[in-house]
């Protein structure tokens, strides 16, 4: 091999590992006051523009799916479905805080996405969505809004606006239904033919059944 094609062969090398090494920079915007209207429902206090030292600076959380469906947050405050809490290139956990600007607009910035070959679960192309609680750590949230729809992450950085197609704005605020019901039974099983006991459970939503075998029938 000549020098000339080895030469050809380390640029060729040089450039595919560039565009397969490239990450993108991606930033939510609302400039109008929609965002810090919604915010305010819940806390008329909230600052703006935010001081970035400002203690109570809420938490918005990344998260990721595969099919075309925001699932909504189970009461443990995790995701549901096919969906999952984004841990992009960076932030590591995919939580940003909010910080509105001086016009009360919100710039939620510092996503950084890798192109779809690679180590993180969310990547170039995956479909993503932001939930904003109302406070900075989840464990004391009660309620979130959520996007209105999947953005899809592109190979070039951008900044969505969230009042836009295809995001469409935020839901109103949703409550975390906490599990707080403990059910206790006192269960009395009879057998009519000795061999198998059956004991049906109804909710509301949901049931189940199951059967067992007693072992102390005579
Ligand atoms: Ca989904």
């Amino acid at each position: 091999m000549n020098k000339i094609r080895l030469t050809l062969l380390f640029t060729m090398i040089f450039v595919v590992g560039i565009l397969f090494s490239q990450t993108v920079g991606v930033a939510f915007k609302d400039p109008s006051q929609n965002t810090l209207n919604l915010v305010r429902q819940e806390d008329p206090d909230f600052p703006y523009p935010t001081p970035t030292s400002y203690e109570d600076r809420w938490m918005v959380q990344l998260y990721k799916s595969v099919d075309d469906v925001i699932d909504p947050l189970g009461p443990d405050g995790l995701p549901t479905g096919d969906d999952i809490i984004s841990h992009p290139a960076s932030p590591a956990d995919g939580i940003l805080y909010l910080l509105f600007g001086p016009t009360g607009g919100l710039n939620i910035s510092g996503y950084t996405i890798t192109p779809s070959t690679g180590y993180y679960d969310t990547q170039q192309g995956d479909k993503v969505y932001l939930r904003l609680f109302n406070a900075k750590l989840l464990a004391n949230a009660t309620k979130y809004i959520v996007f209105n729809g999947l953005y899809t992450i592109p190979t070039t950085n951008s900044t969505p606006g969230i009042y836009a197609a295809p995001i469409n704005g935020w839901s109103d605020w949703i409550t975390i239904a906490p599990v707080t019901d403990t059910w206790t039974y006192n269960l009395n099983i009879t057998a009519s033919d000795r061999k198998y006991a059956c004991i049906l459970l109804s909710f509301s939503s949901s049931y189940c059944v199951f059967y067992k075998k007693p072992e102390n029938l005579a």
